[in-house]
């Protein structure tokens, strides 16, 4: 034992003991301490030092502390430590700190032994901080001492200070590389602790483990990449886990098949349309070159692949040496992935992703694809001009008239348990409820080839057969052919020409052949010669036959040739027939052919869908341009109705008032004459007092039957007039209006704008002018009796004079005189203010009235063009928003080529195989 572990363990006293071993350790040291107290030098620290340690192992800490206070040689650090020891003992735990603290020493033990009393003693007292920086300094000073990175870890997790777990395990791993601190990573990283720390924190860690053990490396790498995806530093992760791996010598030997899994997985998550280019684009390319160098056997001809196309679509992306390792590899090695799945996984990508986005449901698509991954049925196309008997060679093999009419759309005949007959179009998918519904829809042209009919009915001959015929529209041998042709061709497993005997492999139809062969040629063609019972005799029959099957297989040497007709006996025709199909069936190969189709139809897709972006682009510029012509052309009508609702008004006002004008000039000229010409009443004789009154009177009745007989119906006549040809200018506008309205539903191409103007304005004035002019009543005017000082006088005059007769003839000349001369003015205003009362009312009214005419008309028309104004807006924010993010749309679709170069790499470019285009 060395003596810092004796000093340790506070066993140092042993020494003194050696062979007195059965005497008491106190006995003993206090014999030798007499013995050297005797001395004229003596040394007595060594002595205490172990009498202390006897004491402390007895627990009499206090004579424990007596002894160790006295030492003043080389072992004083130690006895400072041990009376601290002592006090901690004793419970004085402030003493004991003090003390600890107070200790210097250049010996590691003693003082990493110090430490961690210190640090027990802080947490006993709570004071974590100070034990947490106790510790960290130690582990960093001392860190091979026992126990102490133990210590520490047990801490910190205790204290759940994973921070500091984290960084001493990270530390500890490849200080000494043990792969118990590796694990403590691994598990730190699975309970999810480690999610904030960079990537690159674990990198040199990671590197070492590589040298270290490469099961353990991957499953470190494994968990890390766990733990940020889905993280905003996943990126991060990736691109420092690219560099870690670029400066390792991986070997494609070191089946590092964990690793290159997920980097697999990796990459088709990258690709699957959720990611733009523009965040992919730095790192793939390292990214791929780590998959190809470290892919494992299931894996090689994948990650070439991916290679290759990532490659070819970003071109020099790559360095030359990992493409051309790519190239060696995918053509030596077998792959053993499914592709079929794997195909179908991206074809499903690529639609839900379209689905999405709003850029429809492509159904056409999705069944076809369903039909290519049907391997156990074989589609026989059966194709040819119109009325060359192609329905009615259907109908004899399925053993039913199923069809009449021409055929509209493409109609799949299967075998099936039930019978179910559905349509397809690329918006919805239809059941047609049975066979009348089926001959329904067939007679229907309008938009009939964008469907498919799939027609599934029991059919021993489909099923012994395994094969499902495509009954499909005629062709015409004109451009819009090779459109059809184009479109449905790749369902085919093999193509059935069937030509007319009557005239066989004309132009026309070694045009259509020759357009099938460009675009498949690998999909056989064989021919029908149908309608054989209309040749003559059979001597001319057995020619027309062999003639026309020498000229197809000049053209085509492999090509059967079949004689047939519908009127020919069933039977034995039925049983050739199997034998011809039989013959004719396209199996060899078969899944790797439908695989080149399916690759082809998900290639048609993403074409399909780049175009509906570009359409969809256009369709809003064309929108945002179209809507705002209408907004101008509608401002335009709007302005000018304004214009003319405001004329129309002033003009009507204008003329009402004219006639109001005449009216008031009539009664201005003829009510003076009319009242003078009372005078009449007054006689010599009149009772001067009252006379005034009876005039007054008189006057007023006068008045009344002037307004009410004479001025009402000139007035009335006037205003029938005013409002005839206030009629005639609002029908006039109205005919305007109805022009600016039909010009503008010529645009829209809709009855959209029905500019009706309100008549019944019209008839309210009838109703009105009828009230106002039927009647007039006079409330009495006082025309005579207004004290006005001439008047007075007069009135005074008569009831001061009335009694004397003498002056009756004075008075009379008077009244007379007066009568006569008066000029009325004032109480014919009085009269007019009557009279006009309720006109005047009525020609307030009357702007409100035009207005309420035009009312509807312009409200109609200011709808419209706030309608304008939105669809501009909201097709202008759409485009915007296209046009700042055009990588919304392009970069998942030129991911998802990616994809599929890829399959094709593997599939068929890979194996030599003919791509279908
Ligand atoms: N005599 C005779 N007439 C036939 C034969 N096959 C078809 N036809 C007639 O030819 C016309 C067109 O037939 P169809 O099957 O509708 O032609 P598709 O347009 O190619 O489908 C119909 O009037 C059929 O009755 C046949 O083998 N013999
Ligand atoms: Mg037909």
């Amino acid at each position: 034992m060395t003596l810092e572990t004796q000093l340790k363990l506070k066993t140092y006293y042993k020494m003194f003991i050696n062979e007195h071993e059965n005497i008491h350790p106190i006995e003993v040291l206090g014999e030798l301490f007499q013995e050297e107290a005797c001395k004229d030098l003596p040394n007595l620290s060594s002595i205490r030092f172990a009498q202390g340690e006897v004491y402390f192992h007895h627990k009499d800490y206090e004579a424990a502390i007596f002894k160790w206070e006295n030492i003043i040689n080389e072992l004083e650090p130690w006895a400072k430590k041990n009376t601290a020891d002592a006090y901690y003992q004793l419970g004085l735990l402030s003493t004991a700190e003090d003390l600890y603290c107070a200790i210097t020493s250049d010996n590691l033990t003693l003082t990493t032994e110090v430490a961690l009393q210190l640090f027990s003693l802080y947490i006993e007292r709570g004071k974590l901080d100070l034990a947490l920086s106790v510790i960290k300094k130690t582990i960093d000073a001392n860190p091979d001492y026992p126990n102490v990175t133990e210590i520490a870890r047990t801490f910190f997790e205790e204290q759940q200070d994973w921070n500091n777990a984290i960084e001493l395990a990270v530390n500890e791993a490849i200080r000494t590389g043990s792969l118990e601190w590796f694990d403590m990573i691994i598990s730190y990283v699975e309970k999810g602790v480690t999610r904030n720390h960079a990537p690159s924190y674990f990198s040199q860690a990671v590197h070492f483990l590589f040298s270290l053990d490469q099961r353990k490396f991957e499953q470190l790498i494994s968990t890390l990449w766990d733990s940020y995806n889905n993280e905003e530093i996943y990126f991060t992760w990736i691109r420092e886990l690219n560099h870690l791996l670029l400066s390792l010598d991986i070997h494609r030997d070191d089946n590092l098949s964990e690793l290159s899994g997920l980097h697999k997985e990796a990459f088709f998550s990258f690709i699957d349309g959720r990611y733009f280019i523009k965040n992919l684009q730095d790192f793939i390319p390292n990214f791929l070159t780590n998959w190809l160098r470290l892919a494992d056997k299931k894996n090689v001809v994948l990650s070439a692949a991916a290679v290759l196309s990532w490659n070819e679509l970003f071109p020099a992306s790559l360095s030359m040496s990992i493409v051309n390792e790519a190239e060696k590899l995918i053509s030596i090695t077998e792959t053993d992935m499914d592709e079929l799945e794997e195909c179908l996984t991206l074809f499903d990508a690529i639609t839900n992703w379209a689905q999405a986005n709003d850029m429809g449901e492509n159904n056409r698509v999705k069944w076809i694809v369903q039909q290519l991954v049907n391997f156990d049925t074989q589609h026989l196309l059966i194709t040819g001009l119109s009325g060359s008997g192609k329905s009615t060679f259907v109908n004899t093999i399925l053993g039913e008239d199923l069809q009449d009419s021409p055929t509209s759309s493409l109609v799949m005949f299967k075998d099936s348990e039930e019978e179910e007959i559905t349509e397809i179009t690329d918006r919805e998918i239809s059941s047609l409820s049975g066979f009348s519904d089926f001959q329904e829809r067939m007679d229907r042209r309008r938009n009939a080839l964008e469907s498919i009919i799939e027609f599934k009915r029991p059919n021993a001959f489909l099923q012994e057969n395994k094969i499902a015929l495509l009954d499909t529209p005629g062709l015409k041998g004109n451009y819009n052919d090779s459109y059809e042709v184009l479109k449905n061709l790749q369902l085919a497993d093999t193509v059935l020409f069937v030509l007319d005997a009557n005239a066989a492999f004309t132009d026309k139809e070694r045009s259509v052949l020759a357009k099938i062969q460009e675009l498949a040629p690998d999909i056989p063609v064989h021919f029908l010669l149908s309608k054989m019972d209309t040749i003559a005799n059979e001597q001319e029959a057995i020619s027309v036959f062999d003639e026309t099957r020498a000229r197809i297989q000049s053209y085509i040497p492999d090509a059967s040739v079949f004689a047939f007709s519908s009127q020919y006996e069933n039977r034995q025709q039925l049983k050739d027939l199997q034998e011809f199909i039989h013959s004719i069936k396209n199996t060899r190969n078969m899944e790797d052919k439908r695989l080149a189709k399916l690759l082809f139809y998900i290639r048609a897709t993403i074409a399909s869908l780049m175009q509906k972006r570009v359409d969809v682009e256009n369709q809003l510029i064309e929108s945002v341009r179209w809507n705002e012509e209408m907004l101008q052309k509608l401002t335009g009508a709007i302005n000018q109705l304004k214009d003319t609702e405001n004329q129309k008004a002033k003009d009507i006002v204008q003329s009402y008032r004219a006639i109001k004008n005449t009216v008031a000039k009539d009664i201005s000229e003829t009510v003076p004459k009319m009242l003078q010409e009372c005078s009449t009443f007054i006689k010599e004789d009149s009772n001067f007092s009252k006379v005034h009154i009876e005039l007054n009177e008189v006057m007023n009745k006068k008045l009344e039957e002037y307004l009410d007989q004479t001025v009402l119906p000139k007035y009335y006549r006037l205003l029938q007039e005013w409002i005839d040809g206030c009629k005639e200018e609002f029908v006039q506008s109205q005919e305007f209006l109805n022009e600016i309205g039909e010009s503008f539903n010529r645009m829209y191409g809709e009855e959209r704008l029905v500019l009706d103007c309100d008549f019944k304005v019209i008839d309210d004035w009838h109703r009105d002018t009828d009230r106002m002019t039927s009647r007039f009543q006079l409330e009495t005017v006082n025309i005579l009796l207004r004290r006005t000082p001439s008047q007075f006088l007069l009135k005074s005059a008569g009831k001061l004079f009335g009694a004397i007769s003498q002056n009756k003839a004075m008075l009379f000349n008077k009244y007379k005189a007066f009568v006569e001369n008066e000029d009325y003015s004032e109480a014919i205003s009085v009269v007019n203010q009557q009279f006009f009362q309720q006109f005047e009312l009525f020609e307030k009214s009357l702007e409100r009235d035009v207005t309420l005419f035009f009312k509807s008309p312009l409200q109609l028309l200011n709808h419209s063009a706030e309608e304008a104004q939105a669809g501009i807006q909201a097709n202008q924010e759409m485009l915007t928003n296209m046009n700042t993010n055009p990588e919304m749309f392009r970069d998942p679709l030129t991911l998802f080529e990616v994809r599929l170069r890829q399959f094709e790499w593997m599939t068929v470019a890979g194996k030599g195989m003919q791509t279908v285009y």
